[in-house]
């Protein structure tokens, strides 16, 4: 049985104008198809922009307490909908239902947290420099605003962006990853049934080169929020630096773990296996990266490994299985070349470092969780974004070697570092270079109400989630009232 979806635009949901499908299937198991969706292009990316356009007056100019209340429904809905959704993404990209699970609650927190926003939204007033004049500061809606996201995140990255965007007066015109459809399409039915009016948000599914970048490109879009690779976030900055529009930006890591000689090594290992192989390491803040202080340096590879072994690849659906398949075949042979790199290369591979292939798991894109050590800083495997179960582990002399290690790096979203002593804790979280730093704790798990983004090649200066989310998404306008009666010049001007 196949199940045939469409774009949702201005309220309708209506076929790609060519009658282009494509298919999405479960990574673990790819005979198992989740459903045919619109392969659009220009042309349908058109129309969802012209409805986001028509649609912008009003609901910009709806009062943002009543915009917020649909937010509140999608948060209650998405509440209802929690297992279900985490089901299907599951099926769709692979990761384990817990798993999934959080990431439909993030999108619920974000429901919440922006919801909230409705009646705050704050801007300021000051004292003006002159008698009888008012000074204010509000924030304004940019516009009609392109989303691009990955099918790592499914739910939880989409509602980062098009929470705040929508209660802060926005349309939106989304671009879900090509590899979750299915789940985005069910996301998107919850704005709809929560009341959100026709064309506020409009979904346009298809491959980035056919619909992302006629997106970047429509001369109405005011802004492009994107999370993907460094390499494609480049594209999008560079071409919508023509129109000199906004652009966010949430891109790669290569996320360091320090671990020193006084760490509590129980929860270290716990913690770096969370966040190595969690999501299958397929998360921007996934740690590829253990730097080790030599004295724990063989203690801690012996235990990481046996805990790497001990893991269970299989279907996320199995509640006993904690790592889950790649999300798609080139995924699964981009981490193979890399692993490849690297025995290349010099590293030593002491775990994994193939697919798995015993009884069921051949049929889906399975890899082994993947431990090397001696690795230098040369290295690609060191380097670059793998994202994937694969770990590279260097030896650090002291403190401020592992510190040098860790920034040596063109990408700074996540960090963490595991040490009782609270000197070096307060020292690292000056010294790291990354937009998120944890202490006892590994790269992944971020809060939503928290700023998240990084430095370097992970992104171009912004911050979503959190209250960075609005600056974002709003425009700031200064306000000023004279009420003098006369003509008051400022700076003093006779
Ligand atoms: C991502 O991988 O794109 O902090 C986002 C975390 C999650 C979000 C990751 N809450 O790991």
């Amino acid at each position: 049985m196949e199940t045939r979806y469409r774009n949702w635009i201005g309220g309708e949901w209506v076929e790609a104008r060519s009658g282009e499908t494509f298919v999405s299937t479960n990574p673990a198991r790819p005979a198992e198809e989740l459903g045919e969706f619109p392969r659009s292009r220009g042309e349908d990316v058109r129309a969802a922009v012209d409805a986001a356009a028509q649609a912008f007056a009003a609901w910009s100019r709806t009062p943002a307490p009543k915009r917020a209340e649909i937010l509140y429904r999608v948060a209650r809905l998405l509440e209802e909908r929690k297992e279900e959704l985490a089901r299907t993404m599951t099926r769709e990209m692979g990761k384990v239902l817990n798993e999934a699970r959080g990431d439909v609650q993030e999108a619920i927190d974000m429901a919440y947290y922006m919801a909230g926003e409705g009646r705050r939204l704050l801007g300021y007033t000051t004292p003006s420099e002159l008698p009888s004049k008012a000074c204010f500061a509000i924030r304004r809606p940019i516009g009609r605003i392109g989303l691009i996201t990955p099918w790592n995140f499914p739910i939880a990255v989409p509602s980062w962006k098009i929470l705040p965007a929508l209660v802060a007066g926005n349309t939106l015109v989304w671009k879900p990853a090509e590899d979750t459809p299915r789940t985005a399409y069910e996301f998107a039915r919850i704005f709809e049934e929560a009341g959100l009016p026709p064309g506020v948000l409009n979904v346009v599914f298809g491959y980035g080169e056919e619909a992302g970048r006629p997106l970047v490109e429509h001369p109405q879009i005011d802004m492009i929020s994107f999370t993907g690779s460094t390499e494609v976030g480049r594209d999008v900055y560079t071409r919508a630096a023509r129109k000199l529009i906004r652009v966010h930006l949430e891109m790669g890591g290569k996320n360091p773990i320090i671990v020193m000689d006084d760490a509590d090594l129980d929860l270290a290992v716990e913690a770096i296996v969370w966040s190595a192989f969690g999501t299958t390491g397929q998360r921007c803040t996934a740690c590829s990266r253990l730097i080790v202080h030599e004295p724990v340096y063989d203690r801690l590879i012996e235990r990481l490994a046996e805990a790497t072994q001990a893991l269970r690849l299989g279907d996320g659906l199995d509640p006993d299985v904690q790592v889950g398949p790649l999300v798609n075949e080139v995924q699964l042979d981009r981490v193979h070349r890399y692993v490849e790199l690297g025995i290349r290369g010099g590293a030593t591979k002491i775990l994994g470092g193939e697919r798995a292939t015993e009884g069921d798991l051949a049929q889906g894109y399975f890899y082994k969780p993947t431990l090397f050590v001696d690795v230098t800083p040369e290295m690609r495997i060191f380097r670059e974004e793998i994202f994937g179960p694969v770990l590279c582990v260097v030896k650090a002399r002291d403190y401020d070697e592992a510190i040098r290690l860790a920034n040596d790096t063109t990408y700074g979203l996540s960090s963490a570092i595991f040490t009782r002593d609270i000197h070096l804790a307060m020292r690292a979280i000056e010294d790291l270079e990354a937009g998120i730093t944890y202490i006892n704790h590994g790269t992944i798990g971020a809060e939503i109400h928290l700023p998240f983004g990084g430095v370097k090649d992970t992104g171009n200066g912004g911050r979503e989630a959190g209250l960075a989310a609005l600056d974002e998404y709003t425009e700031w306008k200064s306000v000023y009232i004279d009420y003098s009666g006369r003509l008051q010049k400022a700076q003093g001007i006779e």
